[in-house]
């Protein structure tokens, strides 16, 4: 309730009390709108799960592009903590062109923060170009990089006349955001401004042609979906970025339709295209079988042909009918408990639908970085004010590409179908949440043990920080950001193996196995003698 929230914010000093108010929303579908705050400064000193916006750029935007080296300018430890740990999966499209194993890094000294890195970075490129053959580079830049005034943009602009490959350079400077959020607008700009239209073909080679933007292939998920895609008829031009490529990204405006998965991290690439292509997005959501036939069906209609839409249909019906008896008996095992969901930008949301499938309610959900119309739908940012730290990232002045921008659907049709389908659109996650559960903005370390005392969740879904914490609470957690080593999780297959792993996490007896060492024996062993000694 209200009075047991602000009595948790009250052990805070009165100005984090008010800071933290304005991020905590118990649903009311009765009051007549729920504003949020979002996507401002963590308060120091709080121990949030929010990253920087090298993470989001370099780590989410860039990283998973398998053709392309990533170089990080900077020490090593960022370079360092990036290398694998988010899972995104890939496999050569060619022999020799996947490099997402590799963490390149100019490994940053003293010397280079007192005397500048800018030849270390040179010399860094044309190693990389000599070495991987590449189909292209990024640089991007952590925090050090600005701060000493490296031209980054200005050694790429020279590496790319001297190799002849593009250079692409990030000015993606941790600092540069409240979150990861920031560098993954920085990313978006870049790979509009430089990638997608480079190509040059003029059509794609199939019919039905899509991007599927906002999905990065976390444990195999893109490839779920695209079996499923590949199945109907889809043209699956391009992923952005999950398996993705420079080769196939620069050949992007050739789709028909941009499906966007998760809205956060590239709606900025979303509206872009639709602005310079004449392509509108179809907001999508894969995790859930429900979900997923639904993402499909809209599709359908959106293209609106007879033999897509009866062969979809048959599709769904194969899959529900292998998948539902598989998920029945994990159901069985999962129905009347309680979930959080927190995690960064998107899967906040989305897993909602996949835990209400297994029987599980979601009693509080929230987003490390998202903005105010991932909760609250896209018709609030109008009223969304932008402050110093939002203004840090420009939006591209992007025009009408005036040899290929070509409406896909007349204006009349577009209309029509919005009224249908969310096209070039997203609800947000408020709307689905049921009254009286919690949404938390940047929910941190003292909210979150807080919140299970007062809510006793059965299952905690967030990621590595909290993780420990809370299962050291007794509690089961399970990661949806890195699927703890498991996965897929989207699409008809991946929801068997979420209910599968959830599952395990309720009816494993480990803890059982597990004697605190205090019950074996006494912590403290002596005898007190008269003395006191
Ligand atoms: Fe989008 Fe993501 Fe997410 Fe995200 Fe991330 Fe991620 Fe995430 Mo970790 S792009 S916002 S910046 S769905 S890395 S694949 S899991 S926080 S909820
Ligand atoms: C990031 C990446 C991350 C971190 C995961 C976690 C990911 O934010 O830089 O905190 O468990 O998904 O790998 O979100």
């Amino acid at each position: 309730t209200l009075e047991q929230i602000s009595e948790m914010l009250a052990k805070y000093p009165s100005k984090v009390e008010k800071n933290r108010k304005k991020h905590i929303i118990i649903k009311d579908s009765s009051a007549d709108r729920q504003e949020i705050e979002a996507n401002t400064r963590t308060i120091p000193g709080i121990i949030t799960n929010r990253g920087c916006a090298y993470a989001g750029c370099k780590g989410v935007v860039l990283g998973p592009l398998k053709d392309m080296v990533h170089i990080t300018h900077g020490p090593i430890g960022c370079g360092y903590y990036s290398w694998g740990t988010r899972r995104n999966k890939a496999r050569a499209d060619e022999p020799g062109q996947e490099f997402l194993n590799y963490c390149v890094s100019t490994d940053m000294q003293e010397s280079d923060i007192v005397f500048g890195g800018e030849k270390k970075l040179a010399k860094v490129i044309d190693e990389v170009a000599g070495i991987f053959k590449p189909k292209a580079i990024t640089v991007s830049a952590t925090c050090p990089v600005g701060l000493i005034g490296d031209d980054i943009n200005a050694v790429a602009r020279a590496a790319e006349e001297r190799l002849g490959i593009p250079i692409l350079a990030f000015s993606c400077e941790g600092y540069k955001g409240v979150s990861q959020s920031a560098g993954h607008h920085i990313a978006n700009n870049g790979l509009v401004e430089r990638v997608i239209g480079a190509g040059d073909r003029e059509e794609a080679a199939g019919k039905y042609p899509i991007n599927l933007l906002g999905e990065y292939n976390i444990g195999g998920d893109s490839w779920e979906i695209e079996r499923i895609l590949d199945e109907i008829g889809y043209t699956v031009v391009s992923v952005m970025t999950g398996n993705g490529s420079y080769e196939d990204l620069k050949n992007a405006h050739t789709a028909e339709l941009n499906l966007v998965q998760c809205h956060r991290s590239i709606n900025y690439i979303a509206g872009m295209l639709e602005t310079k292509y004449g392509t509108p997005w179809l907001k999508v959501n894969f995790i859930g079988v429900a979900a997923t036939a639904e993402s499909l069906r809209n599709m359908a209609r959106y293209f609106d042909d007879p033999a897509l839409t009866a062969r979809t249909e048959e599709i769904i019906a194969r899959e529900l009918a292998r998948v539902e008896p598989q998920i029945e008996q994990y159901r069985k095992l999962c129905e009347g408990k309680t979930a959080f969901c927190f995690v960064g930008g998107s899967r906040g949301h989305h897993y909602q639908g996949l835990f209400a499938e297994l029987g599980i309610d979601t009693v509080l959900a929230g987003y490390e970085f998202a903005h105010r119309d991932d909760y609250e739908g896209r018709q609030v940012i109008p009223e969304i004010k932008t402050d110093a730290d939002s203004k840090n990232i420009p939006d591209l002045h992007v025009t009408a590409d005036e040899r290929r921008f070509r409406l896909k659907v007349s204006p009349e049709k577009l209309a029509e179908l919005q009224r249908q389908i969310p096209l070039s659109f997203y609800a947000g996650m408020q709307v689905d949440m049921a009254d009286g559960t919690i949404m938390v903005d940047d929910l941190n370390h003292y909210e979150t043990e807080e919140f299970i005392k007062l809510l006793k969740p059965d299952i905690f879904a967030s990621g590595i920080k909290d993780k420990y914490v809370v299962q050291k609470m007794g509690i089961p957690a399970k990661q949806l950001h890195s699927y703890d080593y498991s996965g897929p999780y989207a699409g008809f297959g991946g929801a068997v193996n979420f209910a599968r792993d959830v599952s395990m996490g309720f009816v494993s007896p480990t803890w059982n196995f597990i004697v605190p060492p205090w019950k074996e024996e006494p912590l403290l062993t002596g005898s007190v003698t008269e003395e006191g000694v």
